[in-house]
């Protein structure tokens, strides 16, 4: 495509020296090698800038000019490009996309978008992990933020919650006290983005209204496969009001259409190194192909009597309400359906606060939510540069909005006529308020007391929903939260701060207490803390499961076939077919990017071996000739490609080159590996991992 000659600008016009002529040819000849027809560069001021390669010099190996506008401009700019990454959750991807209501809620809430059925307000929705910096990886152990911005009719909603329905604390005044312990430690600057180091777990062994959360954080749900197959949480209780001004208490709930889905220990462990943006990856190439993610939004409704019954606190966010004691409500849809078009411009600038509610919905006294009302705003004061950033277009409400707020940093409206306040007769069409319309704090009766730094005597009770959490769960699961406090104490160097957490186990589960002591060689079980409250065993609730929960499907997945040259493309094409036809997505890994399959027709394979492990897929297959699997049987790459497959629970579909592959990986053949003709039992196999494996390959505590 040709391009645009630029205008020549009045500098050149007046000086067209042979060196300006020379170098100004280099310039075009670099731009026709790039294509397009391009618009006109300019400054910030819109003065069409003629060269963009060059800095302005005195002479052709002289001192560079001050005089340069241009370049100062530039590099200015540049120099204050980062803003502070947010203090928790800097990590994060984001995505646009609609909230629809199924069934109208208009008996509890005057809120618009949880009234009007059918309705889709948009939403930004924001993934995040929460100890590691921004340039951190995607697959640590953590905790997922998953906050949802609704730009309601009548102003943003923000349900800014998490993918664990609980909290490691009780009171907000604790909250910087539990984010350094778990960020790098000072003196250090180490380790990133992770839980198992000595000052994190030295506050957990002094903090027993932890322990709840310290179950759900050692569990397969901070190792999650997608963030397209967690589940959200809004965490508190928040209130629901009428037009009467009744009020009742809801819980939020997100649920993935895909089902959750969790990785192993140690393929999250390789996937930092394989793939650093494996989420963010993810979710993109969701989203670009058209698979838009999609949760299911659900309610537990109760009132104020109904919570008296609990034989917990509902307003303290260590414990949450079982779904069998108050079920939950489907509502409601989310899809994800649009990519931001700029990283910074949205999925950075984005400011959410749990103080941003609309007419209808309030808040509880939980503490924990209390605090959280203020922390946001004021940290995006410093995050954002100034009180204006809700004007910036990610945050800004999509119904009109007006105030007498004026000036301040980077104001970018500009407000007409002479009223900036109220009440005033000057303008009669400058805003007021509406009673009729505005947002109400429900009326709630205070109760008498004293003033006091108090907790509720009804929060005494620490370990009652931790030991629910943990009988709940498939003895997979359980192995897997032994396993993980066995690694993550195993970090720990003060040899105090182990004993002390397995002194807290003991209140939660013996057997648990024992076998992380016998996984850390502690010889006589630790004594367990006073208790302030008796432990309850409550129902059990199976709803807390991931892997007894799973979806049979393989929508959302990934599998990878290995192929070489002369790879038999029947088979190959078969299975396409059949994983196509189960909703997932085939890629196939070659030694060589180009590779000749035995139609001799020559492909480009979705990824090179040696750059793409088995790591990065759900299940894999290997179609491969007798001569390529000999070849390979002797490099690592291949080798591992099998091996990690088969350690980390996969299902295998292998040829006769591909079994070769296997023995030499020392693979066992079990009930989840397959001839290459068995497709059917192959994906059926995909659609989990292969459980009863575990303990054959890998020591578990
Ligand atoms: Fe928080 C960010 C979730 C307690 C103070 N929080 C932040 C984000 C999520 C949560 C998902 C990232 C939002 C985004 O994507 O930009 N936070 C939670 C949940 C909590 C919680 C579910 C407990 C139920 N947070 C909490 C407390 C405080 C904060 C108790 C302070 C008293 N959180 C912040 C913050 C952040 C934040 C410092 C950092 C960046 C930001 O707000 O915008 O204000």
């Amino acid at each position: 495509m040709a391009t645009k000659k630029r205008p020549a600008t009045s500098i050149e016009k007046a000086n067209p020296s042979n060196q300006e002529q020379e170098r100004r040819g280099s310039a075009d000849e670099l731009h026709q090698l790039a294509g397009g027809d391009h618009a006109t560069l300019t400054t910030d001021q819109g003065a069409p800038i003629s060269d963009d390669q060059n800095s302005l010099r005195a002479t052709p190996r002289g001192p560079t000019l001050l005089e340069d506008f241009i370049l100062r401009e530039k590099i200015t700019h540049f120099d204050h490009e980062r803003i502070p990454e947010r203090i928790v959750h800097a990590r994060g991807t984001g995505a646009h996309g609609y909230f629809q209501l199924t069934e109208s809620l208009s008996d509890y809430t005057t809120a618009k978008l949880l009234v009007e059925v059918g309705e889709q307000t948009p939403v930004f929705t924001r993934f995040s992990t929460v100890a590691g910096g921004a340039g951190s990886v995607d697959t640590p152990r953590d905790v997922r933020g998953f906050a949802v911005k609704f730009y309601t009719k009548d102003g943003n909603w923000d349900l800014v919650g998490n993918n664990i329905p609980v909290f490691f604390i009780q009171d907000a005044i604790k909250f910087p006290d539990l984010i350094h312990a778990v960020k790098m430690e000072p003196d250090r600057g180490f380790p990133q983005a992770a839980t198992a180091h000595d000052t994190f777990w030295d506050f957990i062994s002094l903090t027993p209204e932890a322990m709840h959360m310290v179950m759900w954080a050692m569990s397969d749900r901070t190792i999650p496969r997608s963030l397209r197959m967690i589940e959200g949480f809004g965490i508190h209780s928040f209130r629901l009001v009428n037009a009467e001004g009744k009020a009742t208490f809801a819980k939020f709930h997100w649920r993935p259409k895909l089902g959750l889905q969790s990785t192993v220990w140690d393929e999250a462990v390789k996937l930092a190194g394989a793939d650093p943006d494996f989420h963010r990856r993810d979710l993109f190439e969701a989203i670009q192909s058209g698979n838009y993610p999609e949760w299911e939004f659900a309610v537990q409704l109760f009132t104020e009597e109904a919570a008296a019954t609990f034989p917990f606190d509902h307003l303290d966010a260590t414990k949450l309400i079982p779904e069998e004691l108050v079920p939950l409500q489907v509502i409601g849809r989310m899809v994800l359906d649009r990519w931001p078009d700029n990283f910074f411009a949205e999925t950075e600038q984005v400011a959410y606060c749990p103080a941003n509610i609309v007419p209808g919905i309030d808040f509880s006294n939980d503490p924990l939510l209390q605090g959280r009302l203020f922390s946001y705003l004021d940290t995006q004061l410093s995050r954002l540069g100034g009180p204006n950033f809700h004007q910036l277009p990610i945050n800004a409400p999509k119904c009109p909005f007006a105030n007498h707020q004026r000036d301040g940093h980077m104001q970018t409206q500009v407000p007409k006529g002479r009223v900036a306040y109220d009440p005033s007769s000057l303008e009669p069409n400058s805003p007021r308020e509406n009673p009729a319309l505005g947002f109400r704090s429900h009326a709630t009766a205070a109760e008498d007391g004293t003033k006091g730094r108090v907790r509720a005597e009804a929060f005494a009770d620490h370990y009652s929903q931790a030991r629910l959490f943990y009988r709940s769960q498939t003895t997979f699961e359980q192995t897997h939260i032994a396993s993980s406090l066995v690694f993550e104490l195993s970090k720990v160097e003060t040899r105090h701060v182990r004993h002390a957490v397995v002194g807290h186990l003991r209140h939660i589960d013996d057997v648990l207490a024992q076998r992380v002591a016998a996984g850390l060689g502690i010889q006589a079980l630790p004594a367990a803390p006073p208790l302030a409250i008796d432990v309850k065993d409550m129902a059990l609730s199976p709803a807390l499961q991931i892997i007894g929960r799973m979806k049979a499907t393989l929508r959302g997945r990934v599998v990878g076939i290995l192929v070489d040259e002369g790879s038999d493309i029947a088979i190959i094409q078969k299975l396409r077919k059949g994983i196509e036809q189960a909703g997932a997505t085939v890629k196939l890994v070659a030694p060589k990017l180009g590779v000749t399959l035995s139609d001799g027709k020559p492909l480009t394979a979705d990824g090179q071996l040696a750059g793409t492990p088995s790591i990065v897929f759900d299940a894999v297959a290997i179609v491969l000739t007798e001569e390529s699997a000999k070849q390979l049987t002797g490099k690592a790459e291949a080798v591992q490609f099998v091996s990690d497959a088969f350690g980390h629970l996969k299902a295998i579909a292998a040829d006769q080159g591909g079994q070769r592959l296997l023995k030499a990986a020392r693979v066992n053949q079990d009930a989840g590996v397959f001839e290459i003709g068995d497709i059917k039992g192959f994906l059926q196999a995909a659609m989990t991992r292969q459980w009863a494996r575990e303990p054959k390959v890998r020591n578990l505590a």
